[in-house]
């Protein structure tokens, strides 16, 4: 019998043996995650470096819709040991955290580490540990240290010697007490958007070679820093590494749109994801060669998106243990029409594809000006990810949604509710490996250049006290449920299905 026709007796026999089976497997694991800047605080505390979002809110408070900024953010640099608690609370058996690049290295080079950056992550990590959490961390959540901006950051290709330098350190002072590893957060924002929009940091407009150089260094950096991990220290730690792609699941508009929305698709994901899990690896060809003839008309003798050479595909093919997917929204995809303009979100630079993004109507709005629910999005990427590279293991690390302020927040409840229930469609009917999942996020906190206005925390933070003190909301209680009993409750979500 197909789902269809189940829900259909249900809902004439009213019997309850037919619903759906909402229960996660055993060993699925459950999370939440956070970012260094979006929650440390301490920004100059000790000898840290400064950071490129330092520099951005600093030089420029106006680019940030609320004039706040990280400098205290969720103070999680003193108030660390609240975190722990509230992880506690909550059951989770992961925290997802971010390492500061600068904090770690005030020059951004490991001719210094920094004592009291080191000892911050160490109690961090310990704390969760004696808690029975386990620390998944991120190596990079776009705080680069400004010293390295300065010299190119990621538009220089000697930021992969950068990163990796980096990563050795991390992986050799944490490694033994961390498992689980993401080198890179969303290459998609740290490229694609951010030379595309100018109003991220650093903000600097580069959309054609600034963009392009960047993603293959991004894909270089994290290659190189797999690769060391599996040479050097999984040997003795046995950790997973991997890099953290954002995903907007693209659907055409209407069926002549199907191509376009495979190449959005293909510069969204593919074009970070192609070259690491394909068994063939390098760009996604399609994408690779729809921007070198949009490009060549442009006038570029050369292709802007640097070509890999064989050596760099077989090194870059296959640096993963898993996929990390975040995910949070949707678009319709269609051709531009004529004298039409174009946004940098969410496609970067969509003048390449000549492309436009629109709102289903039935999906309903957030206070993210970016964000639109539409859940069935989870599932289609997820089957689409495994279409391509194949039956491999899936980790959801980041989704959730914004609100406004208050603790009775009933919007985020329905929407873990309905995207968790499309993930589970995604593993029980269409066999997707996925083994964990990761609230965005575990607090609210310095949301980029929505400042503090927009929440997305399960626990809510009064920014306006100086002990930054953290209350739970509904959504809190929903979700420490959820990981009690590992079974999802479909609640008020039921009547609509
Ligand atoms: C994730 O990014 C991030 O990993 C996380 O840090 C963030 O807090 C969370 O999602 C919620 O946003 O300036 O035009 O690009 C998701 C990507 C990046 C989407 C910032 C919205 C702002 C619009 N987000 N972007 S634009």
């Amino acid at each position: 019998m197909n789902r269809k026709s189940i829900v259909v007796l249900c809902t004439v026999l009213a019997v309850t043996s037919c619903v759906e089976d909402l229960t996660f497997p055993p060993g699925f694991l459950w999370g939440a995650a956070t970012a260094a800047y979006q929650v440390e605080g301490g920004w100059n505390a000790s000898d840290k470096g400064e950071s490129v979002w330092d520099r951005l809110s600093h030089e420029h408070p106006e680019m940030i819709t609320d004039l706040t900024n990280g400098d205290v953010a969720c103070d999680s640099y003193h108030l660390w040991r609240r975190d722990i608690e509230m992880a506690k609370e909550l059951g989770l058996q992961f925290y997802r955290l971010s390492i500061s690049w600068p904090r770690l290295l005030p020059s951004g080079f490991p001719n210094h580490i920094s004592e009291d950056g080191k000892n911050y992550y160490n109690n961090l990590i310990d704390g969760l540990l004696e808690k029975g959490i386990e620390p998944f961390v991120t190596l990079y959540h776009w705080d680069l240290p400004q010293s390295l901006q300065d010299l190119g950051g990621w538009t220089n290709p000697l930021v992969a010697d950068w990163f990796v330098d980096y990563a050795r350190v991390a992986y050799t002072l944490f490694g033994d007490r961390v498992r689980w590893w993401i080198t890179i957060n969303e290459p998609l924002i740290i490229c694609d958007v951010v030379y595309s929009s100018g109003i991220l940091a650093p903000p600097i407009m580069s959309p054609e070679v600034g963009a392009h150089l960047c993603s293959k260094n991004v894909v270089m950096a994290h290659a190189k820093a797999y690769r060391l991990y599996d040479e050097e220290f999984r040997p003795k730690y046995h950790g997973k590494v991997s890099l953290a792609n954002h995903h907007i699941w693209f659907e055409p508009l209407s069926p002549a749109d199907a191509e376009l929305a495979e190449l959005a698709r293909e510069n969204c994901v593919g074009k970070y994801a192609h070259p690491i899990y394909s068994k063939v690896g390098g760009w996604p060809p399609a994408l690779e060669k729809a921007l070198g003839d949009y490009y060549s008309k442009q006038g570029y003798s050369k292709p802007i998106l640097p070509p890999f050479t064989q050596k760099e595909i077989e090194y870059v093919r296959g640096t993963f243990d898993f996929y990390a997917l975040n995910q949070y929204t949707s678009r319709l995809i269609r051709p531009a029409r004529e004298g039409e303009t174009f946004e940098p979100w969410p496609l970067g630079d969509a003048i390449q594809l000549n492309a436009k993004t629109e709102r289903d109507e039935s999906w309903s709005t957030t206070l993210s000006f970016w964000f639109f629910v539409h859940p069935e999005g989870i599932r289609r990427q997820l089957v689409w990810l495994k279409q391509q590279y194949g039956d491999i293991e899936f980790v959801v690390t980041e989704n959730g949604r914004s609100t406004q302020a208050g603790l009775d927040d009933q919007d985020r409840i329905d929407y873990y509710r309905k995207y968790l229930r499309q993930i589970l469609l995604a593993m029980k009917e269409d066999g997707v490996n996925v083994t964990g999942y990761t609230a965005w996020t575990l607090m609210d906190n310095f949301e980029w250049m929505d400042g503090l206005s927009n929440k997305f925390g399960l626990y809510e933070v009064d920014f306006n006290d100086p002990l930054r003190t953290r209350t739970p909301r509904a959504s809190a209680n929903f979700y420490s449920n959820l990981i009690k009993t590992n079974t999802l409750d479909l609640g008020t979500i039921q009547d609509e299905l």
